[in-house]
């Protein structure tokens, strides 16, 4: 046991290095990179890259650390029959399944469902395919995490108040205790990121609490 204090809002977090994970979501191609599906979508997809480095430094440094790493996905089989009806019929113009800039949009095995290259997990690192915003909703998450002895997540990945809100609130729920990294995490919209970060530390960390990477690699270092 390892333990430490991470420099957090609205108060610093004692955590166990030990039963901690570091978990990714959704840093995949479609989503962060320019002429991707975000992209196509009308959105500026550059405070999304901004998050790529500064969480390539600290997922290094959890990897020399040795602390467990988890990597999420949001995707549907090819025949999207694990795609909730509903869902088909949300985002604009172009809709789930069909060709996007990077082949058919959130659909599995194509290259824009892809984690971006410099977060490319690595052998032992689990990858977590949700057909959902939330990381728990059908998936094997709580029981990989429950394996582990994992009690506390620091938590990077996009979009903030989606995919990110959803997984820190279902986590929440079930007891883990999650950091959300700032830096680390981006929107579409600079007002989301901005009051999105000040909901999860609001009321004494009703859902989480904030830090950054600076703070997480004083931790991991
Ligand atoms: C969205 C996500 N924004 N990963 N997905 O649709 O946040």
């Amino acid at each position: 046991m390892v333990y430490t204090r991470i420099t957090a809002e609205p108060f610093d977090l004692e955590l166990d290095t030990d039963s901690t994970a570091l978990l990714i979501i959704d840093m995949q191609r479609d989503f962060v990179e320019p002429a991707g599906f975000g992209e196509m979508l009308g959105n500026d997809t550059s405070p999304l890259q901004e998050t790529i480095e500064p969480t390539r430094r600290v997922l290094e440094a959890a990897r020399k650390a040795g602390m467990f790493v988890i990597h999420t996905r949001e995707g549907h089989r090819p025949d999207l029959a694990d795609c909730p009806p509903a869902k088909l019929t949300r985002g604009g113009t172009t809709f789930i399944g069909e060709d996007g800039p990077m082949g058919r949009v959130l659909v599995r095995g194509e290259k824009g469902h892809d984690i971006v290259p410099e977060l490319a997990p690595i052998e032992g690192e689990p990858i977590i395919d949700k057909p959902g915003k939330g990381s728990f909703y059908a998936t094997d998450l709580d029981l990989i995490l429950q394996n582990k002895g994992i009690k506390t997540l620091i938590v990077c990945g996009v979009t903030l108040e989606v995919c990110v809100h959803t997984t820190v609130r279902e986590a929440n729920d079930r007891g883990y205790e999650c950091v959300v990294l700032s830096d680390c995490t981006g929107s579409y919209f600079p007002e989301f990121q901005e009051v999105g970060l000040k909901m999860i530390k609001a009321q004494g960390a009703i859902f989480g609490w904030v830090s950054d990477s600076a703070a997480a690699l004083r931790v991991l270092n």
